[in-house]
């Protein structure tokens, strides 16, 4: 790389203008949007295909757990026109299928370079760019480097002793094989009753021998209610895309479910059971992101729409020492992420499925033969570790990133999380981060798609101007950073441990909440802020 320090943002020398690191929604999303602005521009991705978290978590039923159409992108109308769902929410070869056909209809595949995993990326100052070294020791040298790392894909294994002592298959959700693999006629441990879990517990139990789900705490799940999409209903949903992505971004969240301004205890008792009961045999997340405004703020209310949900797991399983086994106690309704599921607390009255109660029997170790527990070994042939990932910073920590400082990342972050807008770190000039730490939870297809863009016309304007290097302000960091805080207030979920809140007890140092992890306001309220600063010309953010 050349060691002179060039006049303009394009620099011939240099061997990208911009290199996005991650082929999922966001990096295949930000490859066109660069490409469009005329940037020279590639992805590089570990995987040998394109899809990010929709490559790796292929276990059995994985999938959507938003209605598919509103979870897709919709930038293009040629596509959403093209493209249709065969089910209300698609399953894991489904929406790989779909990134595929988005990368091949847009000619992506040309910038991507697989199997290029990412160990190391170093500011040089001199030079005013990025040098991201890889795997195999070559090196890639950029303007502007992206991360589109994705939330949830750093997978994360209990710290269990014996755990590589054990001699049959066992697989992690989030790093399942592309090979096939036989569940029938085996004794199956599933580990972990997170999203993941829940889909792949219902799924597995039909086929294995016999199921062990090894629980420690459950989580309120709420179902499903998929249903195939014929032809006459994905015609009305391809009429109807215009209002649907509107009401997304005018909910809190960006999904189609918008709260009920009614408060839960200003109707009578018949009309909310009557209200719950209409969301509970509704699709998808209507129950969580579409009930009364204050079910996930007031505790009072939260223990009201708890109490119908526990009842409603108490109907559905048979021996009453499960279904309370089931029923968390620890936190409420949609504190933590709700899994959606089809038929899952039936699956517990099947007798070839288990479930063994960590609280009680904790989990001593993994043997040759299986998990041994406080009570017992369980012989099994196959173990899934469905025990969620590091998320948000964790992707991060994977890649020695170093900044002007020549600071690592993750050591910056071990002791102070602070972004701007949660796009960009101090001392970390050029690195823009599509859905960094105190970004936005809720839809992520849409807030990708909004992130991609705004990060694409930060770029054009650097670029229109001949600006070679961009970082924010630390006063504009230290305002956004508290917002973030101030708004980490009312929301239940914020006082509950999940990975949301930043908690892993698989990962050192993971240990505490971090108030403010994500970014607790709404959607509108982040674009506000997002917008207000790109009409603004950037002035929270230092260039030269
Ligand atoms: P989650 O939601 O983080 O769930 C992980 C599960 O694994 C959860 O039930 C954990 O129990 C359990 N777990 C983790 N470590 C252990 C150990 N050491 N022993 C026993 N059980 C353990 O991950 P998912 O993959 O299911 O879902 C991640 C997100 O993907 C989800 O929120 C959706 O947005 C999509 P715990 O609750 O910590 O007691």
């Amino acid at each position: 790389m050349s060691t002179r320090t060039s006049e303009s943002f394009i620099d011939s020398n240099l061997d990208y203008d911009v290199v996005v690191i991650g082929a999922g929604i966001s990096g295949l999303y930000q490859l066109y949007c660069l490409r469009e602005a005329g940037f020279r521009a590639c992805i590089l991705e570990r995987g040998t295909g394109v899809g990010g978290t929709w490559y790796w978590n292929r276990y059995p039923g994985a999938r959507f757990d938003s209605e598919s159409y509103s979870y897709a992108y919709s930038f293009s109308e040629e596509l959403l026109e093209e493209w249709n769902w065969s089910e209300h929410f698609a399953s894991q070869p489904e929406i790989l299928r779909y990134l595929e056909y988005v990368a091949d209809k847009f000619n992506l595949f040309k910038d991507i370079r697989f199997s290029c995993e990412v160990t190391k990326a170093q500011y040089m100052e001199e030079e005013t760019c990025w040098q991201v070294i890889l795997a195999d020791g070559s090196t890639v040298s950029t303007r502007i480097l992206i991360t589109a790392l994705g939330i949830l894909s750093e997978p994360t294994f209990p710290n269990i002793e014996g755990i590589n002592s054990f001699s049959g298959e066992s697989f992690h959700t989030g790093l399942w094989p592309k090979t096939p693999v036989t569940f029938e006629g085996k004794n199956v441990a599933v580990i972990g009753t997170g999203a993941s879990g829940v889909q792949t517990i219902q799924e597995i139990a039909a086929q294995v021998r016999n199921l062990t789900v090894f629980q420690r705490r459950p989580n309120w799940c709420a179902p499903l209610n998929n249903s195939d999409i014929d032809v006459d209903e994905m015609n009305e949903i391809k009429a109807n895309y215009k209002d649907m992505f509107a009401i997304c971004s005018e909910s809190h969240g960006g999904f189609i479910w918008t709260l009920d301004p009614r408060g839960t205890f200003e109707v009578t008792a018949a009309e909310r059971v009557s209200f719950w009961e209409d969301l509970y045999a509704s699709r998808g997340m209507s129950i969580w992101q579409g009930n009364f405004r204050d079910v996930l703020s007031d505790p009072m209310a939260n223990k009201e729409l708890s109490d119908f949900m526990a009842n409603k797991i108490r109907q559905r399983i048979h021996d009453p020492e499960i279904a309370e086994l089931l029923i968390p106690k620890d936190h409420g309704f949609g504190t933590r992420r709700v899994p959606l599921e089809t038929k899952y607390y039936e699956t517990y009255n099947r007798p070839n499925v288990d479930l063994i109660d960590l609280n009680r029997s904790p989990i001593r170790g993994i043997s040759p033969k299986g998990v041994i527990t406080s009570e017992g070994e369980y012989n099994v042939d196959t173990i899934v570790y469905a025990t969620g990932f590091n998320a948000i910073t964790g992707s991060f920590d994977r890649i020695d990133i170093r900044g002007a400082s020549g600071r690592a990342l993750k050591e910056e972050w071990s002791s102070h999380l602070e972004t701007f807008l949660s796009v960009q770190v101090p001392n970390y000039p050029n690195l823009l981060m599509i859905n960094g730490p105190q970004g936005l939870g809720g839809n992520h297809p849409r807030n990708i798609e909004y992130s991609v863009e705004w990060v694409t016309s930060l770029l054009e304007h650097m670029k229109s101007r001949d600006l070679r290097r961009v970082e924010p302000s630390i006063s504009a960091v230290q305002t956004w950073s508290e917002h973030v805080r101030a708004k980490s207030g009312s929301a239940l979920a914020n006082k509950i441990d999940s990975w949301m809140t930043g908690i892993n007890t698989n990962v050192p140092g993971k240990d505490k909440r971090v108030v403010g992890f994500r970014y607790g306001g709404s959607v509108q309220s982040y674009r506000l802020l997002c917008d207000s600063v790109a009409k603004g010309g950037y002035k929270e953010m230092i260039f030269s």
